[in-house]
């Protein structure tokens, strides 16, 4: 019998009062200087840990996980997402994925409405005009957005990332729509309009937000058909998964004015994203900053640690275990 502590490859470099609880309770394989594993480079790495901290975006695909070493009993990703991660291959293998959900939901509905916001009422030609020195004086025809006061709202997913979203757009008196693998019941719906078919909702928004995790249903679910769905001059919101949307199409959409803007925190392949969305005055743009504020982050990462702690050092389930859909 070994006293030894489990060892932990953390594939990024996570807050560091993460780092510091991880190392206490772990054996921590850091990675300070925040270097990305590739798929191979992720299994080399994990030699002799019995567990693995990732984050979005890390190659947890079924070949990876498949050359895990045995040794590895648990992934834990810092993310409520978990797209990277093969969980069927996982199971296969008796490993065991968990996630974090609850704790990003109000920072990434804030970055939704932000992202609403931004794209309805200009936000980015205004700042560029200002700090290009383009900005010759208030006219009153200058930057006239899109009125979000009492326009509809479709949320395509209202888990919990969408109702609070929607909760934020009631106070704009926004008319809630969404569409949901199923309907939810009247408190948390608070009377906004189901719609159990995803593309009959399309010609009630006004404004699209995306709030639905990527799976093979979703893939590039806003395509040009879709599009041609929507009313005329609407705005659309990703803070999801740029996964979710052919760029292709959105692009073309923008630039046609057939949508009159979009405000987008996620992409597709990102961060290298389609550069058609540089050159676009009617792209509110971010780079993926939906759980980033301080508290969140440190909140993943504990959930993330609370996990691996219940697996490894308690012998439980972990608390936000995943399973294969
Ligand atoms: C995270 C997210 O920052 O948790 C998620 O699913 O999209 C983000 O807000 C990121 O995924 C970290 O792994």
């Amino acid at each position: 019998m070994t006293n030894r502590k489990p060892r932990v490859l953390a594939t990024r470099h996570f807050p560091p009062d993460v780092e510091t609880r991880l190392a206490a309770s772990f054996d921590a394989v850091l990675n300070p200087e925040d270097r990305l594993y590739d798929g191979p480079a992720l299994v080399k790495a994990s030699a002799g840990c019995d567990g693995i901290m990732c984050a979005a975006g890390d190659a947890l695909n079924a070949e990876t996980i498949a050359a895990l070493p045995a040794s590895v009993r648990i992934i834990s990703t810092f993310s409520v997402g978990y797209e990277h991660v093969d969980v069927a291959a996982a199971t296969k293998r008796n490993i065991a994925v968990s996630n974090t959900p609850d704790v990003l939901t109000d920072a990434t509905a804030d970055i939704t409405l932000l992202c609403l916001l931004g794209a309805a009422r200009r936000a980015h030609e205004g700042t560029t005009m200002l700090r290009t020195h383009n900005w010759v004086g208030w006219n009153p025809n200058q930057l006239t957005g899109v009125h979000v006061t009492g326009k509809r709202l479709g949320i395509l997913g209202m888990g919990r990332i969408g109702q609070a979203v929607a909760d934020r757009a009631r106070a704009f008196r926004m008319q809630i729509h969404y569409s949901n693998r199923s309907r939810l019941p009247p408190d948390l719906e608070k009377g906004a309009t189901f719609h159990a078919n995803a593309d009959d909702m399309l010609p009630y928004c006004d404004f699209l937000s995306i709030n639905a995790p990527m799976t093979p249903a979703t893939h590039k679910w806003v395509n040009a058909e879709r599009i041609g769905k929507l009313p005329k001059g609407a705005v659309v919101v990703n803070t999801a998964r740029g996964g979710v949307v052919d760029d292709d199409a959105l692009i073309a959409a923008l630039k046609s004015g057939r949508i009159a803007s979009a405000g987008l925190d996620v992409f597709d392949g990102e961060p290298k994203i389609h550069r058609g969305y540089y050159d676009l005055e009617n792209a509110f743009l971010l780079p993926h900053m939906g759980s980033a504020t301080v508290e969140t982050r440190n909140a993943m990462g504990f959930k993330a640690l609370d996990n691996l702690e219940a697996f490894l050092l308690k012998g439980q389930a972990p608390p936000d275990l995943v399973k294969a859909s």
